[in-house]
């Protein structure tokens, strides 16, 4: 037997019998397929909205979109901190954002124009929202989440798959991106708390900014 971090996914390798390995690893195989689907069609749905928006009222509400299934060593390690097994049933009915899809703005507005759009859809179950950009985090962070229950058809089954949507502006998004640095670095810089207090100054700056620049395409369009 080996251990192998293959896929970041540390699981018993059977030398002597290789298919037995991989036939342990097809339920979480499939489970992976299925988030991948799930992408799919929520990203299906934004693509949507965004092309009949550009056509009828001349604007998208989107700017780009990017789709990612979390990579199996997050997967552990969440299951980790949650003091959880590593097991599918586990993955399943405990994350919430195997599935990820970020959808970058523009506007403010646009993306409560879309979220809302997707949230009335009919095969669409809303779990749960939590908008940072009405109750900022307090280091700054700004975002809307939303975790939404999507059904995959399948050839023999249909199955309803959680996907976690981030909504943010081009400028939230960019913030984040620098927070997440700070993330990983905290630990060797000698002061992170004027960074800390730095980048909060930038995020209520950038949040001024988006609305400023939203009240301009406003009028415009008025
Ligand atoms: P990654 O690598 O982006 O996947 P939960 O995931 O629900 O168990 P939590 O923290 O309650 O935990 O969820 P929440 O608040 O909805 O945040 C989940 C994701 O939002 C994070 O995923 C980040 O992508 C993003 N996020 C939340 N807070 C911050 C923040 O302060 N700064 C930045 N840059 N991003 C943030 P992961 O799993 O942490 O990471």
């Amino acid at each position: 037997m080996n251990k192998a971090t293959d896929m970041g996914l540390e699981v018993l390798v059977n030398t002597e019998n290789p298919e037995q390995t991989l036939k342990d690893m097809q339920p979480f195989i499939d489970l992976m397929m299925n988030y991948e689907c799930a992408l799919m069609e929520i990203e299906t749905k934004l693509k949507i909205l965004n092309t009949e928006f550009t056509l009828r009222h001349n604007r998208n509400p989107f700017e780009s979109i990017k789709c990612r299934v979390k990579q199996p060593i997050s997967i552990i390690r969440k299951l980790q901190k949650k003091g959880l097994d590593i097991t599918i049933e586990n993955i399943e009915n405990n994350l919430t954002d195997i599935a990820g899809v970020r959808v970058i703005c523009s506007f403010p507005e646009d993306i409560y124009t879309l979220s809302d759009l997707l949230s009335k859809q009919d095969d669409i179950k809303v779990v749960t929202v939590k908008d940072y950009i009405r109750n900022p985090k307090k280091n700054g962070y700004r975002s809307l989440h939303l975790i939404v229950s999507v059904p995959i058809y399948l050839s023999d089954e249909t199955k309803q798959m959680n996907v976690e949507v981030q909504f943010r502006t081009i400028a939230m998004d960019f913030w984040a991106s620098l927070d997440h640095k700070l993330k990983y670095k905290k630990d060797n810089l000698k002061h992170p708390e004027i960074i800390e207090q730095e980048l909060k100054k930038c995020a209520d700056t950038i949040s001024a900014l988006d609305y400023k620049m939203q009240e301009i395409r406003n009028m415009l369009e008025d």
